[in-house]
């Protein structure tokens, strides 16, 4: 199967997901806050945010992510993924955000994950348009998975129709 076609999008809420992994939209802190970061730390329960102090004390830098169990979730890690606030476009959110994305790959590879799922980074609070979002996060995950034949497929979750059209235009631009 072709690497665009490990991609799927669907509306939901991550926190069911039943994916070796999903992805968390953290801050640099790794503190919990609101939007899906406080979803998923409700649902997995208070051992993810003890995890976090105990292994991740310094935090993650933007454009990194970390991993940790999934403590009550469904999915075995959750990766907590540092996306950019917007500021423009000029200041290397393109750059910053694909790299959240790449790293998340990477780990997940290593954690020989072969589903995980992803919100749309930075799209919330951290104010990223959503359509220039969904550029980089399906463009980077589509060429990371070329190179990770391991990592089966990936699920874009989506809160809301209005954000699944645009990563399903976005990935039908992408597939040409
Ligand atoms: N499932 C899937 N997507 C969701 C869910 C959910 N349960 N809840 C929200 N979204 P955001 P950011 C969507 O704000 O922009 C936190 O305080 C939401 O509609 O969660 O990266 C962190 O601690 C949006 O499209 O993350 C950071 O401080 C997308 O998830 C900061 O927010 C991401 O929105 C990170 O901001």
């Amino acid at each position: 199967m072709s690497a665009i076609e490990r991609i799927t999008c669907v509306v939901g809420d991550i926190t069911h997901e039943r994916t070796d992994a999903i992805a968390n939209a953290a801050n640099s802190e790794l503190a919990g806050g609101g939007g899906v970061d406080e979803a998923i730390h409700r649902a997995a329960g208070p051992g993810l945010m003890e995890e976090l102090r105990r292994r991740y004390p310094e935090g993650c830098p933007t454009g990194e992510a970390r991993v940790t169990s999934g403590h009550e979730l469904s999915a075995r890690f959750v990766v907590h993924c540092v996306g950019p606030r917007w500021r423009g476009g000029e200041a290397g959110e393109a750059e910053l955000l694909a790299s959240s994305y790449r790293s998340a790959l990477e780990l997940a590879e290593d954690l020989e994950a072969r589903t995980i799922a992803f919100p749309a980074i930075s799209t919330g609070i951290y104010g990223y348009p959503v359509r220039e979002a969904a550029r980089v996060a399906l463009g980077t995950l589509a060429s990371e998975l070329e190179a990770r034949p391991s990592i089966e497929s990936v699920r874009m979750v989506l809160f809301d129709e209005e954000h699944l059209n645009v990563h399903v235009e976005v990935l039908e631009e992408l597939a040409g």
